[in-house]
């Protein structure tokens, strides 16, 4: 398999799913983990649903990204489909807010997992699968780390500076940006 052969597969039931997805493709860029994006709907395209669900892990693809909205079978129906894990994205809808998308995703029956992140935070499912990746490949695994001390290293500065400028003052300067 060469190196770049996609690991993760982000996929989504509508190119509107795109923008929210954003932050899973970012995740993926950071950690130079090579990945794959399509348009797939279990809705419109059920047949490709399929085909992309059963064939994934033959192709090199070791965890799906998947994003949908309102009736959001796509994750669940690939979950079904597949070996590998599937993370599921609830995409925030107009009319329940994406409650809709979240409920439809989350609630999986015993013997078929979706891991579910929050509504339309496509960068937790993006970490997550590099997590998942990293538990195997020794120098991910210590990008996650560093990620993380990275993490912890903001908030520290965060509290330094309210603690330096005073609360009042922070806050204005947040306003500005
Ligand atoms: C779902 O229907 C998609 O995942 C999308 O979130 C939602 C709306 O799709 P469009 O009507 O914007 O194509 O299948």
């Amino acid at each position: 398999m060469s190196s770049n052969t996609p690991s993760i597969g982000i996929i989504m039931g509508s190119d509107s799913d795109l923008p929210t997805m954003q932050g899973a493709i970012a995740i993926c860029e950071e950690f130079s983990v090579e990945y794959e994006v399509a348009i797939i709907s279990a809705h419109r395209t059920p047949e490709r649903m399929v085909d992309y669900a059963k064939t994934a892990h033959q192709r090199g693809i070791k965890v799906i990204i998947a994003a949908a909205g309102g009736a959001a079978h796509l994750p669940g129906m690939v979950a079904s489909l597949t070996p590998l894990p599937v993370i599921g994205v609830p995409i925030s809808t107009r009319h329940l807010q994406g409650i809709d998308s979240l409920y439809s995703i989350v609630q999986m029956p015993r013997g078929i997992p979706v891991a579910t992140v929050a509504i339309g935070n496509a960068k937790n499912a993006g970490l997550l699968a590099v997590q998942i990746l990293a538990s195997s490949q020794p120098e991910l695994l210590q990008q996650v780390q560093q990620y993380r001390q990275d993490s912890a290293q903001s908030v520290l500065e965060k509290q330094s500076r309210i603690e330096n400028l005073g609360v009042k003052q922070y806050l204005a300067n947040n306003n500005d940006d």
